[in-house]
């Protein structure tokens, strides 16, 4: 039976990986650091397998990578998807983005070769890499994103997932490791964190729709709702009615946004490959957030949602990336891999999730 190690295993990705490995048999440890809250909601279904293990880590902890190699030291497969993953919070707190979404990546890398652990290895990358692109600046939207693209940093996230992408790369050729880097583009669904732009939507949109549901069914409802957890990142302010509108920041930034759930697949198939290497994710489809708005207000019949959403300047980033549109074709050609959700699909999914 094959083994795998899941650092990150608590988060969307590691909830889906963790679904397609048990479903091909693997034997599945999951790495989640220790909280003072339950923080498995996305794989509680998993908890009680007979194939799955939970155990205590933290990537910016060598020690504790250390312990956990040496008790799986016969794992085949280790997924390095720990990362402090918001691009925004990571101007509020870049020291701590880069211990973990950067170091953390050297931490078990060095700690494979310390102890000749002989598993084949897989680094999370990003489109945000990417970051500034000169030829959409000025003005060419059709230009692709590929593995040879040039990577512009644009946050202390980036900054810290292309050390970790060169390191994965240099520990490929200098110590022979199986490692590869997958440079994925924006993935979401139902288990997205409810901070990323799409599901802030559609669990907005599913409170709203809940709230005029009540307000229709009791005629004397007051409307005194006031469903969201108040942070610097989820806000609502003014009121639809007594209901809270929804607040975004910049609207007009293009994403290509894909279905988690087939990304992961990727991930697994470039581990299956003879030699490591690294390989874009993406769709090959680019939208705006105003698009995204669009197509989510649409699936609860809304054609104009002008006065329900307030645009804030608080919340632009200090410095944005414009415009991601990726490459497939090398996934395509030398993995046979190609999604399988298109953009209205995964916008519907998450509309008729949070409308649940
Ligand atoms: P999430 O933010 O949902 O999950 C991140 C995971 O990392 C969580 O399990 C989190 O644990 C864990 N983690 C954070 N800090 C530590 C730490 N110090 N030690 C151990 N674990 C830690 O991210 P996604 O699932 O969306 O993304 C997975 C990976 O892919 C990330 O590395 C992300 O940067 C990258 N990526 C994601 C893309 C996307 O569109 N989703 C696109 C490209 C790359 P906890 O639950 O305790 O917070
Ligand atoms: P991103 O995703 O930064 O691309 O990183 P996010 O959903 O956070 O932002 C996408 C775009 O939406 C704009 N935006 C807002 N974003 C958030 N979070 N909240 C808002 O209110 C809001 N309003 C507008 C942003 O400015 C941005 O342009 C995600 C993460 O999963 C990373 O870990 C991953 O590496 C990349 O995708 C690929």
């Amino acid at each position: 039976m094959k083994k795998a190690i899941i650092f990150g295993i608590t988060g969307q990705d590691g909830s889906h990986l963790t679904d397609l490995l048990l479903a091909k048999g693997y034997y599945v440890i999951g790495v989640s650091r220790r909280s003072s809250t339950d923080n498995t909601e996305r794989i509680k279904h998993v908890l009680s397998h007979a194939r799955f293990e939970l155990v205590q880590g933290d990537i910016t902890d060598a020690h504790s990578i250390t312990n956990i190699l040496l008790k799986y030291a016969d794992v085949d497969e280790i997924y390095n998807l720990a990362a402090q993953s918001h691009v925004a919070v990571s101007f509020k707190q870049p020291a701590l983005t880069w211990d973990i979404t950067g170091k953390g990546c050297l931490n078990i890398l060095q700690s494979m070769v310390d102890l000749k652990i002989n598993a084949r290895f897989y680094q999370a990358s990003s489109s945000e890499m990417y970051g500034k692109e000169f030829d959409v600046f000025y003005g060419n939207h059709t230009k692709y994103q590929d593995e040879n693209t040039k990577f512009m940093p644009q946050s202390p996230y980036a900054i810290a997932k292309c050390a970790a992408h060169y390191m994965t790369a240099l520990f490929r050729d200098a110590y022979g490791v199986h490692a590869s880097a997958g440079i994925l583009f924006n993935h979401e669904g139902p288990r997205r964190g409810e901070t990323f732009v799409t599901r802030k939507i559609t669990k907005w949109i599913g409170e709203y729709k809940r709230w005029e549901e009540e307000c229709n069914e009791t005629s004397e409802y007051q409307g005194d709702y006031s469903p969201f957890t108040y942070t610097d990142d989820y806000i609502a302010s003014d009121y639809v009615g007594t209901f809270p509108k929804l607040r975004l920041g910049n609207l007009e930034a293009f994403r290509d946004w894909g279905y988690a759930g087939d990304y992961v697949e990727a991930m697994w198939m470039m581990l299956q490959q003879d030699s490591p290497q690294d390989f874009v994710i993406c769709t090959g489809e680019t939208h705006t957030i105003r698009e995204f708005l669009d197509v989510a207000f649409k699936c609860v019949g809304i054609k104009d949602w002008s006065d329900l959403v307030v645009q804030d300047p608080e919340f632009y980033r200090p410095a944005e990336v414009d415009y991601l549109r990726g490459d497939n074709s090398k996934a395509k050609n030398e993995l046979g891999w190609q999604p399988h959700h298109s953009f209205e699909d995964l916008v519907k999914m998450m509309v008729d999730n949070d409308l649940q």
